[in-house]
């Protein structure tokens, strides 16, 4: 058996934690022969749920689980981690305007970053789950680096996920048949969840999802609106956010760049744009990725109509935006 890794997990007394810990420790993620160490991060007040945590991962009788450090430290969380799945954030309160819920998230993945710096495996894979995801990824790069920007990502493959899905009940096939769906932007409403370029498999031959569709009118009043608009449906319903689905979303992030993707097949990450596709630079991007030996490249030659024009122009916009306020938070603090 392999050496065990240091994985942490912050906001990790949540409910996306509850489910993401156990995926983590019956090796979905990192493989069922990779034994593990969780270390668990939440802020004091939460030490006591976070004991309650310890002691089910325990009784869960995990065989690769060889050890839980649970603490409010972040310079103990990130201690030689090799994966750090950043889901603690400062959630949106009614009435907050973005600025406010920037300026408390950038105090949180400014503190982290600089723990990952001092602290973590210099190849750490970070994943940032908590929102703006997008954003804090880019804040947290910022604050670490001696770690490569590569090394940090934002989750949108819960919006693959979920246009996978859609797209496989219309057409009655099983979600995995369904390939290539791309998101772009932004993790939140403006997202460009793309199926231009998806495919499907059927007895053995390879099939446009848009030729089998054959329904302009779907794609864009439904289909369209239905995944960029699903968290916000599930917190009607639910009174709670999207929890089950968002840590199978992170779980798969990282199991795909840990182990790579299929050959012709692509999936989605927020990374640091390189400008592909007129994308703008320094903002933290999600594009169709392959993955390969743990290095992502951004997948080439896509051609985008008028309308994915709009779209893609529309969620750059409100990255460009978030990052410039998210800076100028940063500016009038260390003014
Ligand atoms: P919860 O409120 O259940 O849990 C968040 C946990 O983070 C709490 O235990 C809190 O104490 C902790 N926390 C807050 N500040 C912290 C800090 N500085 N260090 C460590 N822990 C800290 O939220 P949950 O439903 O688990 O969602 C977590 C985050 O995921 C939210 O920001 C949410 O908006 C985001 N989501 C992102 C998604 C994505 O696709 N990127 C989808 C799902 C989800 O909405």
């Amino acid at each position: 058996m392999a050496e065990p890794i240091k994985v942490v997990v912050t906001g990790a007394a949540g409910q996306i934690a509850y489910s993401l810990l156990f995926m983590i420790g019956k090796g979905d993620v990192f493989g069922t022969d990779q034994p593990l160490i969780l270390h668990l991060l939440d802020i004091p007040p939460m030490m006591g749920v976070l004991e309650a945590v310890h002691m089910e991962l325990r009784d869960s009788a995990l065989p690769l689980l060889r050890d839980v450090i649970i603490t409010a430290d972040p310079n103990v969380a990130f201690k030689d981690v090799s994966a750090a799945f950043l889901v603690g954030a400062m959630p949106r309160k009614q009435g907050m305007e973005r600025k406010d819920l920037l300026r408390s998230n950038v105090s949180i993945f400014k503190t982290q970053g600089q723990a990952i710096d001092q602290y973590a495996k210099k190849d750490i894979k970070v994943l940032v789950v908590g929102n703006p995801a997008n954003t804090n990824a880019l804040i947290c790069a910022k604050y670490a680096p001696s770690i490569p920007k590569e090394n940090f990502t934002a989750m949108t493959r819960l919006d693959q996920n979920r246009a996978q899905a859609q797209v496989a009940a219309k057409l009655g096939v099983a979600v995995n048949e369904v390939y290539n769906v791309a998101v772009w932007g932004n993790h939140s409403s403006t997202q460009y969840p793309d199926i231009s370029f998806a495919k499907i498999k059927q007895d053995g031959e390879e099939k446009d999802v848009l030729g089998l569709i054959q329904d302009d009118e779907w794609v864009r009043k439904e289909f369209l609106p239905t995944v960029q608009n699903r968290g916000a449906a599930i917190i009607a319903a639910r009174k709670l956010s999207s929890a089950m689905s968002a840590a199978k979303a992170a779980a798969d992030h990282m199991k795909d760049w840990w182990s790579g993707t299929p050959e012709g097949k692509f999936v989605n990450m927020g990374v640091i744009s390189d400008g592909s596709y007129g994308a703008p630079n320094n903002v933290i991007f999600s594009f169709p990725l392959t993955i390969k030996d743990k290095k992502w490249s951004i997948v080439q030659g896509l051609v985008f109509d008028a309308f994915g024009k709009d779209k893609f122009d529309l969620t750059s916009k409100e990255l460009v935006e978030e990052r410039d306020e998210a800076m100028s938070i940063i500016e009038d603090a260390d003014a």
